[in-house]
C-alpha cells in the first residue's frame, strides 16, 4: 500500500494512470483526506497542489513530459 510512494501515485497501487489523475482531479475540487497522497501529488515539486500538478501529470500521462 503506502510503502509504493511515487511521484504522481495517489491511490498507492504502484502506476500512474488515469486513476490517478482522476483522484487529483477530485481532490483539487473537493479538498484532500490524505495528506501522503498530497505529497504525491506535487509533480512540479513547488510544494503546492493545483491546476499546474494536474497539467504536468496529464502531459506526463500523454507521454509529453518524460
Ligand atoms: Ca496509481
Amino acid at each position: 500500500m503506502k510503502d509504493k510512494l511515487i511521484l504522481g501515485n495517489l491511490n498507492f497501487d504502484g502506476v500512474v494512470n488515469v486513476f490517478d489523475m482522476t483522484m487529483m482531479r477530485k481532490a483539487l475540487i473537493y479538498g484532500w483526506n490524505d495528506t501522503i497522497a498530497y505529497r504525491m501529488a506535487d509533480m512540479t515539486g513547488d510544494g503546492y497542489v493545483n491546476v499546474a500538478d494536474l497539467v504536468y501529470m496529464h502531459r506526463w500521462l500523454l507521454g509529453a513530459i518524460k
